[in-house]
Order: structure tokens, then sequence, then C-alpha cells
């Protein structure tokens, strides 16, 4: 695959010093996850959307429980790609660098990446969703979901749709947006807030944008320089292309 990399991009790397890379769940489809709103993002012909909500834990948490369930057992199935390992080298080399995923897969870990914030919890953690209280280990029952020692049920420590995202997670996020060079979007939809909106503060702050995305999204025209096509395959081309950057700088 050949790209074109444009000289004000080329500029905008050899000179950032803070770069801020933002994920979503297209970096982990070519791993074989499903991403939520794409053409394959349904499960059992539910929709992901209404099962990612407090109000369908309440309603149905049996249901919402092993859609986690089975999402988690697929985890040790998959491996990180070629994105999630561009990723990952980005980080040694820039002065600052955060990636902020939105994904719960542990991909990005897997990979290698260290400069890094969850910022819709994590699959592979629990937490009672009655106290609060993180569960290590989920005890023996038949009751699916298990229960804690309050008599709350047991839910995965993830973000669903209308909670609040983890107070230290958004503020490091946000701040790294601010003071961002150099932004990059990557296999997001970008219509989940308040992520989406990491784009338009760096972009207020002067930052050079870059998405990366199998197609057009809604903020594709906030957007410096977009690149259509797998992350799998445009991230190892910007890595490379990064370090040519930084090596002559
Ligand atoms: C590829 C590819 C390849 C494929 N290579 N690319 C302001 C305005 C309007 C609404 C709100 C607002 N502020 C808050 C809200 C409400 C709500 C919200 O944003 N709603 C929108 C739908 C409108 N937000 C919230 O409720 C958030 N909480 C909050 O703001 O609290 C304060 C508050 C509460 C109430 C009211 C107001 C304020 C919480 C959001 C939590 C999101 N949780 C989920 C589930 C996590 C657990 C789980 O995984 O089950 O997070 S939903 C789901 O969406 C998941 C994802 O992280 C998130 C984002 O999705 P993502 O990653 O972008 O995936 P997709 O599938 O959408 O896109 C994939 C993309 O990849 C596509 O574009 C493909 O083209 C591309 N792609 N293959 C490159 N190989
Ligand atoms: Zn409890």
């Amino acid at each position: 695959m050949s790209m074109v990399f444009s000289s004000d991009l080329i500029e905008a790397i050899r000179n950032a010093r803070s770069c801020l890379v933002l994920t979503g769940a297209g970096v982990s489809a070519e791993s074989g996850l499903q991403t939520f709103r794409g053409m394959e993002g349904l499960w059992d012909d539910f929709d992901p959307m209404k099962l990612a909500t407090p109000e369908a834990f309440a309603c149905e948490p049996k249901k919402v429980w092993e859609w986690y369930q089975w999402r988690r057992e697929k985890l040790p199935l998959v491996q990180p790609n070629p994105g999630h390992r561009a990723i990952a080298q980005m980080e040694k080399y820039f002065q600052n660098f955060l990636l902020v995923t939105q994904n719960i897969d542990g991909l990005h870990q897997r990979a290698g990446s260290t400069k890094m914030v969850e910022l819709h919890g994590n699959l592979n953690r629990n937490k009672c969703s009655r106290c609060g209280i993180m569960i290590e280990t989920l005890p023996v029952s038949d009751e699916v979901p298990p229960r804690c020692q309050c008599g709350g049920r047991i839910r995965p420590d993830v973000v669903w749709f209308g909670e609040m995202l983890p107070e230290a997670v958004l503020r490091q996020a946000w701040r790294a947006a601010e003071s961002a060079d150099l932004f990059f979007s990557v296999g997001t939809s970008s219509v989940v807030q308040p992520a989406a909106s990491l784009g338009l503060v760096a972009r207020n702050n002067g930052a050079f944008l870059i998405e990366v995305n199998l197609e057009k999204t809604e903020l594709s025209g906030l957007f410096d320089q977009v690149f259509l096509g797998k992350g799998g395959q445009i991230m190892p081309l910007i890595l490379e292309e990064i370090i040519k950057a930084k090596a002559g700088s």
C-alpha cells in the first residue's frame, strides 16, 4: 500500500513534542473483535448500544452478564495486531505521549503500550453494582451474575451509557488533548461523548489532527489529514514516517 504524506504532516510530526492517540473498537477489528456500530456489530440479535446501559443490567442482568462473559472468553483467543504494535512503538518518539483508548479489551497493553489510559474501563475487572467494591475473584455461585457479599450483583468494571467516566483518567486525557501538538484518532466512529470531544479540544489548542478509519466519520471534517483504510496497515506506515522524521530532526 502506498500512502501520501503531505509535507504539512511530515513537518507536524517533526516538530511535535506532545502526541495523543485516541483509539476505538476499529483498532481491534483486525484482531477479530467486533466493533459496536460496524456491520457485524450484533450479538444474538441484540443491539450492543442497548446492552451497554445500567438500565439493561437492572432489567436483564443475566443477559447483559452473559454478553460480557461471551466477549471475555474471546480475549485469550485473540492477539494484538500490527495497528496495536505500531501505536505501542510510537510512545518512544515523543517527549510527551498518551494513548487514550475507549477499548476495554486490554490488547494495547498486550502489544506493549505503557503510556496509556482506559476511558471506558476494562473487561477483565469486576465490581459490585451496589457497593462499588472491586471483585478480584468471582465467588462460586449458581446465580448469574454472582453476587457481592453485600448482596449486590457483580458487574464488569466498564463504563455504560449515562455513567461517568473515571474522573482521574478523563482529566488526564483532557490535559493531554489541551497540550497535544499531534493528535491521532484511530478506528473510532467519534460519536460517543466525551471521548469524541478530545479531538475538538486538541484542535482548539492548535494541534495537527490525523484520522485513520475504514470510512469517513462525522468528525472527519475536523481533521487536517484523513487516511481511509485499515489501522493495521496504516499505523505501521505512520510509525515509519515518525521514525524517519524524528531521526532527521
Ligand atoms: C476501522 C477498522 C479497521 C472498523 N481499521 N478503522 C453529549 C452529547 C450527546 C450525548 C452525550 C453527551 N455527553 C454524554 C452523552 C451520552 C453518551 C453519548 O455519548 N451518547 C452518544 C451515543 C450520543 N455518553 C455517555 O453516556 C458517557 N458518559 C457520560 O458522558 O457521563 C456524563 C453524562 C451522563 C449522562 C448525560 C450527560 C453526561 C459514557 C459513554 C460510555 C460508552 N460505553 C461503551 C461501552 C463500554 C463497555 C463495552 O464495551 O461494552 O463504550 S459504548 C461503546 O461505544 C464502547 C466504545 O468504547 C464506544 C465508542 O465506540 P467506538 O470505539 O468508536 O466503536 P464503533 O463501533 O462506534 O466504531 C468503530 C469504528 O472503527 C468505525 O468508524 C469503523 O469504520 C472503524 N473501523 N474496522 C480502522 N480495521
Ligand atoms: Zn457490594
